[in-house]
């Protein structure tokens, strides 16, 4: 077939598909982009000719920044547990380069983009083109090198006969749930617009069979023989029991054990919040439950889970002498951290062989007085009337009260993620979407966009602070330009509230992290900045609900449920109000030598903290 490089991308990725269990679903279910000279009349005129003319279906979707659109197609990909993913074109140079946040994201949450940067001339005919850097070592680096580090895959098309190869090495990545991420392949603005003669078997539909890995007999065995001997068991489970739909294993796992089952910010709704064997969040914004429970186990089963310094309390969450690990994770990489009995296998898949080995075992379930009084705490954060500016807790517990069982909310940096950890009660494996491998401000509305792509039966809510919205909130033209309906609730605290607090616990005195005018010290503790983000919202098309105190909030979230338009919801909070312990520690070193009293202070504290730091080895 003869087709330009370009256009055999686009007929090559409406044709590839992904089956798990039985279901077939498109791996690339459309194109998100912005064209610049790079590739308007390549990819451009691909998906242009695709759209017009019916030869593929790969559907265009504009976006208003590459760094979100790249958020998007994570959102999209998360949703739908990885079994279908979007692509991102960006034009050379700076349309590229803006997604590089976005490629580190998906790669540290393991999630599939597939991302089109173009590039410079392959014939260098007309070296430096625009937007082009050059090293004088060496013609052959461009820009998008800076994405090899953060892609699992990265290839660079400088001939149309490597294309078949890129394809099919990009579409292998993307489809293994052990070293899915961010792909990367680069297209060199004239080799995009080049024609060649692909053979026909390069565009018939292909079929990338989504593994779930069963364990070795043995390691089942070894995991089982350590679970038994445990008396005081905890697992944790992460975000790879929902990417496999491993709940209902989970489930009758926990309950046949009764083993505690706590969660992290990617595996949270794993388990219902109210399901007999759930404790929460775990480690620096977990409860105090699951961290009492996390401090006193003996051994802990993590199950699709990579242990991040916040799961782990910086290793001081599993604080029992002599605790060992199992873990269950399709990558070896994650089942052998914390010098674990490692079985390498899909969550869904482990959970089934591991539990017939059980069978006489069972975990006392003591712990449930303590998550009913937990739950109490949470009642009382929720309702706390906090004055005369609400609580971020209530702002919390109005969304949750609004939200309907399959609803979903969104959030990736500042406070909330940690009091959402700490705080939310998800009902659903899909409902909690708190991007927290990365934790990047503004994930949060350009996400959300792509989440309700994946599942437009749902109501998504994208919590956003207002440092994160001053960030990115321009996706809020792409959902109104597609008529995409999005709740935004916009929390306006004046600066992060999240660094405040940190940097006050720090010794640092919340040095530079309110937004207000620079006054006479020298510092933003000026008055208030005459900003008003409800108005920016406004003009960029969202319908607005100003909102004083709580009553206020729920009303209009119920009017925001009612409406079919993207709806921003605005509240202000106290940066300030109070927010349950989670009984546990985070490590943020501290300046060793100061002139500072606070900091001082702050230095003594860290030193006596981490010498609870443990190395499970
Ligand atoms: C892109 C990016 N830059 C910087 C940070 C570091 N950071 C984490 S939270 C935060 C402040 C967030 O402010 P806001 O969205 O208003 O939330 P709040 O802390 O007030 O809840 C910053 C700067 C980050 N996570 N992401
Ligand atoms: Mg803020």
């Amino acid at each position: 077939m003869r087709l330009t490089v370009a256009q055999a991308v686009v007929t090559f990725l409406a044709n590839q598909w992904t089956e798990r269990d039985g279901a077939e679903q498109r791996a690339i279910a459309g194109c998100f982009g912005i064209f610049g000279h790079g590739n308007v009349a390549g990819v451009g005129q691909a998906l242009l000719q695709a759209q017009r003319t019916g030869s593929a279906d790969l559907p265009y979707h504009l976006a208003r920044n590459e760094q979100a659109m790249v958020h998007a197609a994570v959102g999209y990909a998360r949703m739908k547990n990885r079994l279908s993913a979007m692509a991102c074109t960006a034009s050379i140079g700076p349309g590229s380069t803006n997604m590089l946040t976005g490629a580190a994201l998906a790669t540290v949450n393991r999630i599939p983009v597939l991302l089109l940067p173009s590039d410079v001339f392959a014939t260098r005919v007309a070296a430096p083109v625009l937007q082009e850097l050059e090293d004088p070592r060496s013609y052959d680096v461009s820009v998008n090198d800076a994405f090899r580090p953060l892609s699992r895959f990265f290839d660079r098309v400088w001939r149309p006969e490597q294309l078949a190869s890129a394809l099919l090495g990009a579409m292998r990545v993307l489809t293994d749930p052990v070293e899915t991420g961010a792909v990367t392949i680069c297209l060199p603005q004239d080799v995009q617009a080049e024609a060649y003669d692909f053979p026909d078997a390069l565009f018939a539909k292909r079929v990338w069979h989504v593994a779930r890995p069963v364990p070795e007999p043995a390691a089942i065995d070894r995991a089982a023989e350590v679970i038994r001997s445990a008396r005081r068991p905890l697992i944790v489970a992460g975000g790879g029991v929902i990417y496999s739909e491993a709940s209902a294993e989970l489930d009758a796992f926990a309950r046949a054990t009764g083993i505690p089952v706590a969660d992290t910010q990617a595996g949270k709704g794993a388990l219902s919040w109210d399901h007999p064997n759930s404790v929460g969040g775990v480690g620096s914004t977990g409860t105090p439950v699951a961290n009492k429970l996390a401090r006193e186990a003996d051994v802990i089963i993590g199950i699709g889970t990579r242990y991040s310094d916040f799961t782990t309390a910086s290793r001081t969450a599993f604080a029992a002498p002599g605790v060992r690990f199992v873990n269950i994770n399709v990558a070896s990489f994650d089942a052998a951290k914390q010098s674990a009995v490692s079985v390498v296998a899909d969550a869904r898949a482990g959970l089934a062989a591991l539990l017939p080995s059980l069978a006489e075992y069972k975990s006392d379930m003591s712990y449930r007085d303590d998550v009913a009084a937990w739950q109490r705490e949470v009642d009382h954060a929720y309702h706390l009337g906090h004055g005369p500016l609400p609580a971020q807790s209530e702002v919390i517990g109005a969304v949750n009260d609004a939200c309907g069982e399959r609803d979903v909310v969104v959030q990736a940096a500042g406070s909330m993620p940690g009091d959402l950890q700490l705080l939310w009660r998800a009902r659903d494996p899909k409902q909690y979407h708190v991007e927290y491998g990365y934790s990047c401000m503004g994930f949060e509305i350009a996400g959300a966009l792509g989440i309700k792509m994946a599942d437009p039966s749902r109501e998504v809510y994208a919590l956003v602070g207002d440092g994160s919205y001053l960030m990115m909130a321009q996706e809020i033209v792409t959902a109104v330009a597609d008529g995409i309906k999005l709740i935004v609730v916009l929390v306006q605290n004046h600066g992060f509230a999240s660094i405040g607090a940190l940097s006050e616990s720090l010794g640092s005195q919340r040095f530079g992290t309110s937004y207000r005018y620079r006054g006479a010290d020298d510092d933003y503790d000026g008055d208030r900045l005459p900003v008003d983000l409800a108005a920016n919202a406004e003009s960029l098309g969202a319908s607005v609900i100003r909102c004083r105190g709580i009553a206020e909030l729920t009303e209009g979230l119920k009017r925001a449920r009612e409406s079919d338009r993207l709806t921003v919801v605005h509240i202000e909070t106290d940066p300030l109000s109070p927010v349950p312990s989670s009984e546990s520690w985070w490590d943020v070193p501290v300046s060793e030598v100061s002139t500072l009293d606070s900091t001082r202070a702050a230095r003594t504290a860290y030193e006596t903290a981490k010498r609870g730091q443990r190395q499970y080895l």
